[in-house]
């Protein structure tokens, strides 16, 4: 008897899941396995259901054989253990992003004589509808909020990418990369800067863009993605209206707010000392944070302390001390700034934090210290990178010489070859 290996990675089942099992049982064995969490979230849609749960809905189909789990997207670990004699998978591998992961698991049934079955993928209306269903069920309040925990849980760290509108929400929701371990990658979840928000509407930094504004830009990005959102929530403003802004993020499915411990006119912190800034008092800012845990409704939800201290020059120890403090007033996670050229300064505060605190996540932001690497990041015990303004960024200097270049020629020719073509736009944004 031969074995076929089929892996599935979603928590419905659909016609299209049905059919590649036919035509896996007509060659032998069928043993389905389900991809671990941690690899689902690398290269496809989030998990609304735990593996066990879905294990057992593939241990309910008929024609299934044995479910076993797979924790590696580019079946290694499946091929060395089982040395299936086929591997049926939809043939819509044989492009995109997932054709690298053809093209590795080919090679690897080379070695023994194995082959692969590419099933016509199945486009109909049922499997479009569950599909949908599926996206907007990762759209819902209540699944994108607890989002941003279970990835702290499931990742070694939350790869974090500012979205500033709908189409930079896009961006960070769709773009997948080979990364260098030849699996997939992308980005978990999405930091609605303060600044690249009132750069977007041409304003300053200081908390001159009000919550209503801030929360319709919110609105535009989760009409259109399914990844958590992290607000940068400045300083939190008045205690008094920090809680009511708690009940809305919750109540929108807003993940996380990061408030600073500053007070006054909040300027940004990469001005650093070049501008006066004033720091909120532990005292202060640890009831601002215990006000907001009192307000929140749900579990879910996450209020992270930021702190200024080495932006201000402050000190080592007034940091920690602050960090010890705001965790010990309620707060769900410590940010650490810091505006040096090197990490130095943000690894001696995790370093110290976590001799202490072994489960606090820390979140950093290294838009100065740029040199430093993700997995650096997480051997320090950092849990959530965020890329806080690089797509605003990118984004400004090609639309400024974009201007000039039109108004020199007097026509749009001669930008033209920079320009994205407009068939790519259409795929990027989804029609109902
Ligand atoms: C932001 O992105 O608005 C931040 C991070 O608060 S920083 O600009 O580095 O202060
Ligand atoms: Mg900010």
């Amino acid at each position: 008897m031969k074995t076929v290996y089929v892996c599935f990675c979603t928590d419905v089942i659909h016609d299209g899941h049905l059919n590649i099992i036919e035509h896996a049982k007509q060659h032998g064995k069928v043993v389905v396995g389900c991809l671990s969490d941690k690899e689902m979230i690398r290269c496809t849609k989030f998990p609304t259901t735990s593996e066990e749960e879905r294990m057992e809905l593939y241990r309910s189909i008929d024609g299934v054989d044995e479910v076993v789990l797979q924790d590696n997207m580019l079946y290694d670990d499946i091929i060395n253990k089982l040395h299936p004699d086929f591997i049926v998978h939809g043939d819509n591998w044989k492009d995109g992003p997932e054709k690298t992961i053809r093209t590795h698991v080919e090679k690897l049934l080379a070695e023994y004589g194995g082959e692969i079955i590419d099933v016509p993928y199945t486009y109909n209306e049922n499997v479009k509808k569950v599909d949908d269903r599926l996206r907007e069920k990762l759209s819902m309040p209540e699944y994108r909020r607890k989002r941003l925990r279970q990835l702290i849980d499931m990742t070694p760290i939350v790869k974090t990418m500012e979205a500033h509108s709908g189409i930079t929400g896009l961006i960070v929701e769709k773009t997948v990369v080979e990364s260098e371990d030849g699996k997939l990658d992308q980005f978990d979840a999405m930091w609605v800067s303060s600044l690249c928000d009132s750069t977007a509407k041409g304003k300053p930094d200081i908390e001159l863009v009000d919550m209503t504004s801030r929360l319709n830009t919110i609105n535009d990005i989760m009409e259109v993605t399914t990844k958590p959102i992290i607000l940068d929530g400045d300083t939190g403003g008045l205690t008094e209206h920090f809680v009511y802004n708690v009940r809305t993020l919750e109540r929108m499915g807003v993940s996380a707010v990061i408030i600073e411990d500053k007070t006054g006119l909040k300027k940004n912190s990469l001005f650093g000392t070049e501008v006066i800034q004033t720091q909120d008092s532990i005292e202060n800012f640890s009831a601002k944070i215990a006000a907001g845990k009192k307000a929140q409704l749900s579990d879910d939800f996450m209020i992270i302390a930021r702190i200024e201290s080495l932006i201000l020059e402050r000190g080592m120890d007034d940091a920690l001390e602050r960090a010890f403090a705001f965790t010990a007033a309620g707060a769900d996670g410590i940010m650490i700034h810091s505006r040096k050229k090197d990490p130095a300064e943000i690894f001696e505060f995790c370093d110290k934090f976590r001799e202490k605190d072994k489960k606090t996540p820390i979140v950093v932001v290294p838009t100065s210290f740029n040199q430093v690497t993700e997995e650096e990041l997480a051997s320090h015990g950092v849990n959530i990178v965020i890329y806080a303004n690089q797509l605003m960024r990118a984004a400004f200097p090609v639309m400024k010489s974009t201007a000039e270049d039109i108004l020199r020629a007097h026509r749009a020719k001669e930008v033209d070859s920079r320009l994205m073509p407009f068939k790519d736009i259409i795929r990027l944004i989804d029609e109902i």
